[in-house]
């Protein structure tokens, strides 16, 4: 599946806006329309939307419906829905005709729509949603409340991680066209940096029938024909002292694909933008184009009052205004993929990204085959989606599982193989909060570890949390002999809370804990980088532990920063390493 655009060849409109929204009240038919409950935005979460509290925290069927007509000029055309993502399960249906369904609630989805579409009269969509999270589902939910000890036991609703279970149509949806004849379906673009040149190969698969696929960079002017075999096509070309995409000079590359027919006449066009890089790990460092990168930065959320999860442009503008700022170069798409236009910001404005998939507290006590599955698809959707975007390092299989038992040996093992088998060119974690217990972190080329010294244990004691710290981080070292990165560590903070002596809550706490933190990680060779927990507060599930959310962000959740966001700024405006000053300045 591709990013739906508009070319020369493909039209592209939008149905997001102002549907009609209902709750499953009974057993009535809603796949043709239904008396509405309320009204909803689309994209956006529906939890935080209405007054009453039954809206919040409903879990069970929804359904979303609007109507739209069909410009008679694309009868001749191939029209296809797009759903950029819908959670946690959704059911589609047009005009009646149930087009299928998709599981999990981050990752797009498409139907071809042509043979059931009407030119003629008001096409009426209806799509059924729920969030009904079980010990099968991607990420887990309603485990009884029985998470174990650290997985956010007792919360209301009934989830092992402490983020809102935001549900609802959170991203665009859109419909596109395509020729009937033939058109492209999926392309993967992989580079190889040789020296100063650098080849670029082109693979994918074609729909229909074509005849031939030319594929030109626009800024080469190279102009290739791929070969063809069924419906796949795989093409080559070189570049010659190629500009290289990094964290200061995001250059960015196209390459226009165009599918042809017997006559030479141009049947589909789409260009597919990526950036030539190499990411590398080494014993002690992570090599962005060969030089070592110290990634400072963030774990987040999408998450924003009144739309929730939804997707909004300037939110994600702020968010990464704000990243600059504070000179972050990095962050984890915690815990679950992001937008894909979030993704694109970051190719053009440099930020490096670990892509995650929204496994985050899987418990291996309730584990079963369908588990496995879903999180087998998840993961190879999430590499599908975003392998060709460059600022895309490295692939995080999963977030905090109890991968203290032996039973998540083979589990991890699979999914390791099959993120290898999909991307032989980004290195792969997994981010663990089991310490040196750890143990599938052979499977995986970092260590990525959530660490609270300070915090969960040693409340109010920055001394020896940094002693804690540096004593959990040598035995993980001497464990895996790997690199680690802390992808988690902080203090909730209630922004305007101040105490001297620093205590837990205030700002001066959360300053002296994570700069103390710091400290000792920035000591030890093997550190690779230090990610925040977390960029910005965020809403939680209730639970006696949060006050009005999560409060661990660096930023409000309004995006104004607290006390600590300064210190980082001071520190984090000198690169690490010395050769990052030469890395941008090349
Ligand atoms: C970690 C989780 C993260 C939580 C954080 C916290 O990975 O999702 O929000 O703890 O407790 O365990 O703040």
């Amino acid at each position: 599946m591709i990013y739906p655009k508009q070319t020369t060849t493909r039209s592209l409109f939008d149905l997001n806006g102002i549907w009609d929204f209902s709750r499953e009240l009974d057993a009535g038919d809603y796949t043709q329309g239904f008396k509405a409950e309320k009204q909803v935005a689309v994209p956006s979460s529906y939890n935080d939307l209405y007054t009453e509290e039954v809206f919040r925290t409903w879990d069970k069927g929804v359904w979303y419906t609007r109507s739209f007509t069909m410009p008679r000029l694309l009868r001749e055309e191939r029209i296809v829905l797009r759903f950029a993502s819908a959670s946690y399960r959704a059911a589609v249906y047009l005009n009646g005709v149930r087009l299928g369904d998709h599981e999990t609630g981050y990752t797009p989805f498409e139907f071809d729509i042509t043979d059931c579409v009407s030119f003629d009269q008001e096409n009426r969509l209806c799509v059924r949603l729920d969030n009904l999270l079980s010990a099968e589902t991607i990420p887990m939910g309603n485990l009884q409340n029985q998470p174990e000890p650290g997985q956010f036991a007792g919360q209301y609703p009934d989830t092992p991680f402490d983020f809102f279970p935001y549900g609802g149509i959170q991203r665009p949806v859109s419909i596109y066209t395509t020729s009937k004849v033939a058109w492209l379906e999926s392309v993967v673009v992989e580079t190889l940096v040789n020296g100063a040149d650098a080849e670029v190969k082109l693979a994918g698969t074609l729909g229909g029938t074509a005849a031939k696929v030319v594929i030109e960079c626009e800024e080469t002017g190279t102009r290739t024909e791929a070969e063809i075999a069924g419906d796949r096509f795989s093409g080559a070309f070189a570049v010659s002292d190629a500009r290289l995409w990094d964290v200061k000079q995001p250059e960015l590359y196209h390459a226009r694909i165009q599918i042809l027919d017997a006559s030479g006449a141009l049947l589909d066009e789409y260009t597919q933008r990526f950036g030539i890089r190499t990411v590398e790990v080494t014993k002690n460092r992570v090599l962005l184009n060969g030089k070592p990168v110290y990634l400072q930065g963030f774990g987040r959320h999408e998450d924003f009052p009144v739309i929730g999860k939804g997707l909004n442009h300037s939110v994600n503008i702020r968010d990464h205004e704000i990243l600059h700022w504070i000179h972050a170069n990095s962050y984890r798409t915690t815990h679950y993929p992001y937008s894909e236009e979030l993704i694109q910001l970051a190719d053009e404005q440099g930020l490096l990204i670990i892509g995650e998939t929204p496994a985050v507290s899987i418990n291996f006590d309730y584990v079963n085959q369908n588990t496995l599955k879903n999180h087998k698809q998840v993961l190879a959707e999430l590499i599908e989606r975003d392998r060709n975007n460059p600022s895309v390092i490295m692939w995080s299989v999963a977030n905090e599982a109890t991968t203290d038992r032996e039973v998540a040996v083979s589990y991890f093992k699979e999914l390791s193989e099959l993120a290898r088998s999909m991307d032989a060119t980004r290195p792969i974690t997994m981010v663990t909060c089991k310490a040196e217990k750890d143990l599938v972190m052979d499977f995986f080329d970092v260590v990525s570890v959530n660490l609270y010294p300070g915090w969960y244990h040693l409340p109010g004691q920055v001394a020896e949390a940094k002693e804690d710290l540096r004593d959990t981080l040598e035995k993980m070292h001497n464990a895996f002999q790997k690199p680690i990165l802390i992808t988690e560590f902080g203090a909730d903070t209630i922004a305007g809370l101040h105490s001297l002596p620093a205590e837990q809550w205030s700002e001066e706490y959360q300053t002296e804990l994570v700069m103390g933190l710091i400290e000792v990680m920035r000591d030890l060779d093997y550190v690779v980088g230090e990610h925040l927990w977390n960029f910005a507060d965020f809403r939680t599930a209730q639970n006696f532990a949060r006050v009005g959310g999560n409060k661990k962000g660096v930023f409000t959740r309004e995006r104004q920063p607290k006390m600590l966001a300064h210190f980082l700024k001071k520190m984090w405006a000198t690169p690490r390493y010395t050769s990052e000053l030469s890395c941008t300045e090349d």
